[in-house]
């Protein structure tokens, strides 16, 4: 067995762990829907199982699949989240033997596997599933926050640092760089191929927008001016009734309290504000007299380097995320307070891009130039021309395998679930 079969199979067990943590409650909150934009966690159990099935045993492995009958139940595309409770479903049981028989099979067929197949070079098949599995995770996640009662999770608290960057934004200047990547064996299909992208000079904060800084803006009145918010996203805001981010309560006393996986906390003015839609992030920065960022402005602010001119992996280069650089991994629940990662900030000083909260951008879900479906079209292509929204950088609640400065992630503009938060850019003279 190679570096690359043992660090697979590091990373299968660690995506396992996790679905294993947040599956470990009673079977009645296992079949239960939490909400109607979710499945019910007994549905992702299995599911992660049967894709597991489908691409490691069946494809990678060219073996017979462990339960092919329940490949129509466990298709994302036949049911929506809503009809899923209703489904003859896998009980909590059976779906935990399934996972475990899957997975006991996928490692026979990682520690047999020659990586010598357009699907299994570099181990990309099995790099493919765990980023699947810890997707799912981080769903699981969201249903957690959903969930009424008490909390069942627990994680300690992200670090404190009392000192936020000194510059609230950072200039990047106009130029090209290189977007997408043709070289990292594990990206998805939607983060290809590289190419070079002309992106005139821009300002970006160097933070995320915190709980202080929202908190402002629906003092001055944000939810309530028309002028702030696009059109549709008025009319969303008026049919929803929003008045705040998702999750947020007021006390008699006019205070704003947060729930947050089961306990009500007060709420941290240095924390990135979470559950927020993109058009409450667009209405907040046309108040803020800025605008959210493009896609390409925020991967540049992400990857490009000044001083070589190439793009890197991550905002501090290309070593893998350890704790000093980002909260990933749901190793804490909650994002931590903006300048608690100094030594994942960019050359140029734009901190917690990578980490913390997902951040909405300005560009829709497209594909690449010369995007090629692989391996399979219900991943991204689908979904490309749609009215989604793409989002960057990752949040508490997403693993390091499935974070980068190319990943692409996207949602419905009305989204408040994911652990979503942004941050501002302007324009400025082209240098
Ligand atoms: C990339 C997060 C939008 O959850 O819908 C999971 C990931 N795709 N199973 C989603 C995914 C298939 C996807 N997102
Ligand atoms: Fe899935």
């Amino acid at each position: 067995m190679s570096g690359l079969h043992t660090r697979l199979g590091r990373d299968l067990a660690r995506a396992r762990a996790r679905v294993l943590a947040l599956t470990d409650i009673d079977d009645a909150e296992l079949t239960a829907q939490h909400s109607p934009l979710m499945s019910p966690l007994v549905w992702d159990l299995a599911h992660i199982a049967n894709q597991e099935e489908r691409w490691l045993l069946r494809a990678a492995g060219g073996q017979g699949g462990v339960r092919p009958d329940v490949d129509d139940l466990y298709d994302a595309f036949r049911h929506p989240r809503a009809d899923r409770p209703a489904l003859p479903l896998l009980g909590p049981a059976e779906a935990r033997g399934y996972a475990a028989e899957v997975r006991a099979r996928a490692a026979d067929v990682l520690a047999q596997c020659a990586f010598d197949t357009d699907l299994t070079r570099d181990g990309f098949v099995f790099a493919m599933s765990v980023q699947h599995e810890v997707q799912h995770a981080e769903t699981m996640l969201a249903t957690h926050q959903l969930r009424a009662g008490s909390p069942v999770l627990d994680a300690p608290p992200p670090p404190r640092r009392a000192e936020p960057p000194a510059a609230e934004e950072v200039l990047i200047p106009g130029g090209e760089f290189e977007m997408g990547t043709s070289t990292d064996p594990w990206a998805l299909d939607n983060e290809r191929a590289a190419h070079r992208v002309y992106v005139p000079a821009f300002a970006i904060d160097t933070v995320p927008v915190t709980n202080g800084r929202y908190l402002e803006f629906l003092a001055d009145g944000g939810y309530a001016r028309r002028e702030l918010w696009s059109p549709e996203g008025w009319v969303h805001r008026e049919q929803a009734g929003l008045e705040a981010p998702q999750f947020w309560t007021r006390d008699d006393s006019g205070t704003w309290w947060r729930r947050r996986f089961g306990a009500v906390v007060p709420l941290d003015p240095d924390e990135p504000v979470v559950h927020v839609c993109f058009h409450e992030a667009e209405a907040f920065a046309r108040w803020a007299g800025r605008r959210l960022p493009s896609e390409a402005e925020w991967e540049k602010a992400a990857r490009w380097d000044p001083l070589t001119g190439a793009s890197r992996r991550y905002p501090w280069g290309d070593e893998e995320p350890t704790e000093a650089h980002a909260n990933l991994g749901q190793r804490h629940l909650e994002p931590a307070v903006v300048g608690a990662y100094p030594a994942g900030a960019s050359r140029l000083g734009v901190h917690q891009l990578i980490g913390d909260v997902w951040e909405w951008t300005a560009s829709g879900f497209e594909p690449y130039p010369g995007f090629t479906a692989f391996p399979y079209r219900e991943y991204s292509e689908v979904f490309f021309g749609g009215d989604f929204r793409v989002l960057r950088g990752g949040s508490f609640g997403t693993d390091p395998a499935a974070c980068r400065g190319t990943f692409r992630n996207w949602d419905l503009p009305i989204r408040r679930q994911i652990f979503a938060g942004f941050r501002c850019a302007r324009d400025v003279p082209d240098v």
